[in-house]
């Protein structure tokens, strides 16, 4: 397995977010990522590699040019402390510091090099990507996510075959579902917390199912916020069997492992346990795979959940 992964991210280092008015300590931080690497290559999980820099035509499939344009130009002040654009932001989760875009971009460049690595016959990537990226949208960050990074590689790898994209983080991917709303050679199914109760609130419920030629192509698994392992591993069968009757060239897994019950702003009822089992599942599928890191905020467990995901990963 490859290991996609730049230090560049911590550039990226917001100290709040606002949360009903009030600043509130930044879950989304860069001892997430640290954190992680350093459990990957204590147990020698694959080779770490930095990643490629690729043309922004890549970025623009998928962002507008005026956002992309904002971003850039917006994260270059130094404010002196974290900055809210009044544009192209959707919540109060996207602050933006001095080195966000570039550690947005770099971010993307591991996505992109790890869906590479699948075009040169690796079966099985993981790009550490900081900041996440399902929840940016065509034109605004929000929830954490500046530059859509699952949407991004799975978009270059759609050139070169079809493509499933499987979201397994706790919040619904509201930016890769409307990225690819109206296509069907790209699937998008998304196990995720009820949005009746939960971020992003507005997407993520069953009906959506695409639109035009998209229409079929767009399938959403609400969870109950008591939802067990059991009941996880049943309802994500029937994930992978959607994902199986479309016949992929390429999976792309959005990874966040907020599900797990002790996550601080996540959390079903799944058990450290779960994660290996997931894995198992999916890797069933036999398909040439990139995870992407999403969310998973239990800075404590997160190196040993995401490490445990990949060693029992079997590449397709
Ligand atoms: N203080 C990702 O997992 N809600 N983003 C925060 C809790 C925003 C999560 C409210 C959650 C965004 C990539
Ligand atoms: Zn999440």
């Amino acid at each position: 397995m490859r290991i996609i992964y730049s230090d560049t991210h911590k550039l990226h280092n917001p100290r709040f977010e606002i949360y009903d008015g009030k600043k509130t300590p930044m879950p989304e931080i860069a001892k997430r990522a640290e954190g992680v690497i350093k459990e990957l290559a204590l147990r020698r999980l694959g080779q770490i590699q930095a990643p490629a820099a690729f043309n922004i035509s890549n970025i623009y499939a998928v962002h507008s040019r005026q956002y992309v344009n904002f971003l850039r130009r917006s994260s270059n002040i130094d404010a002196g402390e974290d900055f809210y654009p009044s544009y192209f932001i959707s919540d109060t989760y996207a602050p933006l510091t001095k080195g966000t875009f570039q550690a947005s971009i770099q971010a993307v460049n591991c996505a992109l090099t790890g869906a590479n690595c699948l075009l040169n016959g690796e079966t099985l990537v993981y790009s550490l990507c900081r900041p996440p990226g399902h929840h940016a949208e065509h034109s605004s960050m929000g929830g954490y996510c500046y530059f859509n990074n699952a949407a991004i590689a799975a978009n270059f790898l759609s050139t070169h075959g079809r493509v499933a994209i499987l979201d397994i983080d706790f919040h619904h991917g509201n930016g890769t579902q409307s990225a690819f709303y109206n296509r069907d050679d790209v699937l998008f199914v998304s196990l995720h917390a009820d949005p009746k109760r939960r971020y992003p609130y507005t997407s993520g419920f069953t009906q959506e199912n695409g639109v035009g030629q998209g229409y079929g192509y767009n399938i959403n698994f609400p969870l109950k916020l008591s939802t067990s392992d059991e009941e996880y591993l049943q309802i994500l069968e029937s994930a992978i069997a959607e994902i199986r009757l479309f016949e992929p060239d390429f999976l792309v897994v959005s990874a966040g492992f907020d599900t797990f019950e002790g996550d601080p702003i996540g959390g079903l009822k799944l058990t450290l346990s779960v994660y290996p089992k997931i894995a198992a599942a999916i890797s069933n599928l036999n398909c040439r795979t990139i995870i992407i890191q999403e969310g998973g905020y239990n800075t404590e467990q997160l190196p040993h959940m995401v490490a445990d995901f990949l060693q029992s990963f079997q590449p397709g």
